[in-house]
């Protein structure tokens, strides 16, 4: 069952399924050497001696139809806030709590308050893996905990194997059935841990700088819809008047592995259980998510095929047990709440033909992973390893030295590369 966590290690059976095309790791990648990119030099020569050089991988859906791999019930390691002003702290003030609508039917108007009381963040400004690199250094005690020290090998300082956001993985989680948005992850290795941080697409800033004033309101929405459901104390009331600013968030740390990755990621939570006899996050956290209304077969199918993924792979990650979602009109005017347990998504959509599946969403990570394991081998953050996916294609990558690329900030190299 994927809802569950697997406390074992079950390995993928290879080939046990005669029905269905299986191929080993190296001929699934194409033996072409790729040099092509945006900087003319050949690949780094530790990337080339490397013993299998996978120069591309699949994509194929069927390639991932193994067995569920391990994936490691999350353990919150830590959290951080960022101000309405994009300021880190490494605590939980920016966490606020559910309060569930009174009314079946909610009314909620969404569009209030869209021109007079909102402060959008300015996502022209690449923070990168910032603030995520704040609070490594801020926690790096708890993260050196004894056992994880002793499991680690004395090279790998974090004892993890990759630093990312969470957006991130939900990213690579929906690739094999993403048929629009390709994606560029660049990886950097600094002793023995791997940082993989997004870097926009042509056509990602294209479409940002693009954004039409419709577009640009309906991302208010959902931020509205967190304001009418959330309040700043665990007995407050919700401030329906109130600014919204999309600058300010609670993020979540956890801690997991993905067959043998070791993964430390942060992703963004919207709010927890009211109730103080909760269980500790990420148990008690909620993902609130607005939709617009189901009324037609073809819009429930679309939901299940599309939305449902998103949204299951978002919150699968982290251990968010459960997503709130707001239907509303076209006029952003909620006309019903319902609740979705993330551990059972993925028997709604059974039904659906030829529907998404978990499985092939979490070998796929599995593997990419290994895939940036094997070709991001030279350990030093001057050299960044981008790896490129557009849909119907494979993924690919190039190797930048000193280059733009580059991403981990000096403040940080300073303090990984020194006092210890
Ligand atoms: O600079 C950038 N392009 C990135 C910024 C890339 C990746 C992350 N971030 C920042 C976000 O600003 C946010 O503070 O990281 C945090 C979120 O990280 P995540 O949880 O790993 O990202 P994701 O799962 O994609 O998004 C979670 C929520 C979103 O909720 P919905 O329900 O819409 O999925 O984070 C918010 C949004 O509420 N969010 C953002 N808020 C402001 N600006 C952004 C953004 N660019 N992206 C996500
Ligand atoms: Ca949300």
């Amino acid at each position: 069952m994927h809802a569950q966590w697997s406390a074992h290690s079950r390995r993928p059976a290879r080939g046990t399924k005669a029905s269905t095309p299986r191929r080993s790791a190296t001929a699934r990648t194409r033996a072409e050497t790729r040099t092509s990119g945006p900087d003319p030099r050949p690949p780094a020569p530790a990337a080339a001696a490397a013993q299998t050089t996978l120069t591309t991988l699949s994509v194929w859906r069927q390639l991932y139809e193994r067995d569920f791999p391990l994936y490691k019930q999350p353990l919150e390691v830590g959290c951080f806030s960022l101000d309405s002003r994009r300021r880190f702290f490494n605590d939980a003030r920016q966490l606020r709590y559910y309060v569930a609508p009174e009314r079946k039917i909610p009314n909620f108007d969404l569009r209030a308050g869209y021109r007079e009381r909102f402060v959008r963040r300015d996502d022209g400004v690449k923070e990168g893996l910032d603030h995520i690199l704040r609070w490594i250094l801020a926690n790096r005690a708890k993260l050196q905990a004894p056992d994880a020290a002793a499991a680690s090998p004395p090279d790998c300082a974090l004892g993890v194997d990759f630093v990312t956001w969470r957006g991130h993985l939900t990213k690579l989680l929906t690739t094999p059935y993403e048929t629009r948005e390709g994606w560029l992850l660049a990886a950097t290795r600094l002793r023995g841990t791997l940082y993989v941080s997004e870097v926009e697409t042509d056509a990602a800033r294209a479409e940002r700088l693009a954004r039409t004033e419709r577009h640009s309101e309906m991302m208010y929405w959902g931020y509205k819809f967190e304001q009418y459901t959330c309040a700043a104390e665990p007995r407050g009331r919700p401030d329906e008047g109130g600014v919204v600013n999309t600058n300010e968030a609670f993020c979540t740390v956890v801690r997991t592995r993905l067959a043998n990755h070791r993964l430390l990621f942060s992703g963004e939570v919207d709010c927890r259980d009211a109730d103080p006899r909760a269980p500790p996050g990420p148990a008690c956290y909620l993902e609130l998510k607005t939709s617009a209304e189901i009324c037609t077969a073809k819009q429930r199918s679309n939901f299940h095929r599309f939305k449902l993924l998103k949204w299951w792979a978002q919150s699968f990650l982290p251990g968010v047990p459960r997503i709130v979602a707001g239907f509303r009109d076209n006029d952003g005017m909620v006309v019903s709440v319902e609740t979705y347990q993330t551990s059972k998504i993925s028997q709604l959509i059974k039904n659906e033909y030829n529907c998404w599946k978990p499985t092939v969403c979490m070998n796929f990570c599995s593997d990419f992973l290994s895939f940036v394991q094997s070709v991001a081998t030279e350990d030093d953050p001057r050299v960044v390893y981008l790896f490129s996916w557009e849909p119907h294609k494979e993924v690919s990558y190039t190797v930048h030295r000193d280059t733009q690329y580059c991403f981990l900030p000096d403040w940080y190299l300073r303090e990984m590369t020194h006092a210890q």
